[in-house]
């Protein structure tokens, strides 16, 4: 008797993916994110595309792979409110908030989250942790000011890392540049948030918490939990 195997990674990311269609109503107007979890749930999108009226995109990934599959991108200035935004995480606890930002679009993602009524995340179970801080945290910067902000977090306890491609710093879609902290403890994800959001320099930082997930589901080996 052969014991069934477990799910792979991206097993689960397609089970995710396709179970996030339940949150889009026909009609919708729907905010997209960004990732390899999210290009599964634009996979599960194309075979309901003609009740998709249109989607807000948080990136140009999500955005060149909506319009291969036939659905229209506005821009967000063309949209009041979204019913649901539908995106992925690093790290998300039990509260919902997130580590976001390894896809470098986590600006983007944030202001197409804020148009939305709720935030659908979607992971496989590795990304379900007790507490924030594993995952290097993404913050994305002005250039000149990146050595300032790494200095500030050097006294967090932090260690500030530029983000390269191929060998040069990456540039976000808004062109700008990604630190990359590691050795924080997030102790208090709303208060960091909003600290530091504050400092001279910083367009994003990558804690979700103000702009938490309503409900995530999670891809487990037993199927997908629902995590509200
Ligand atoms: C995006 O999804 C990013 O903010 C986050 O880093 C990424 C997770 O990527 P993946 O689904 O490929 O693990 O929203």
């Amino acid at each position: 008797m052969t014991t069934p195997s477990l799910p792979t990674q991206d097993e689960l990311k397609t089970l995710v993916g396709q179970a996030a269609l339940r949150y889009v109503t026909p009609g919708d107007i729907v905010g997209v994110g960004t990732g390899s979890t999210v290009n599964k749930f634009i996979e599960a999108l194309a075979t309901i595309k003609d009740q998709v009226r249109a989607a807000v995109s948080s990136s140009v990934a999500s955005t060149e792979r909506l319009r291969a599959i036939g659905i229209p991108v506005l821009d967000a200035n063309e949209v009041e409110k979204l019913s649901v935004y539908v995106d992925g995480a690093d790290e998300i606890d039990g509260h919902g908030y997130m580590v976001k930002g390894g896809g470098a679009a986590l600006t983007r993602e944030k202001i197409v989250a804020a148009l939305a009524q709720r935030f659908v995340c979607i992971a496989d179970a590795s990304k379900l942790v007790p507490a924030l801080g594993q995952f290097p945290l993404p913050v994305e910067v002005i250039p000149m000011a990146a050595q300032q902000i790494t200095r500030r977090f050097t006294t967090l306890g932090g260690q500030a890392t530029l983000r390269l491609k191929d060998g040069q710093p990456l540039v976000t879609d808004n062109g700008q540049h990604i630190l990359d902290v590691r050795g924080l403890q997030i102790t208090d994800p709303l208060g960091w948030e909003s600290a530091i959001n504050q400092w001279p320099g910083v367009v994003t930082v990558g804690i979700f918490a103000h702009q938490k997930a309503s409900v995530c589901l999670l891809g487990t080996a037993q199927g997908v939990e629902t995590i509200t």
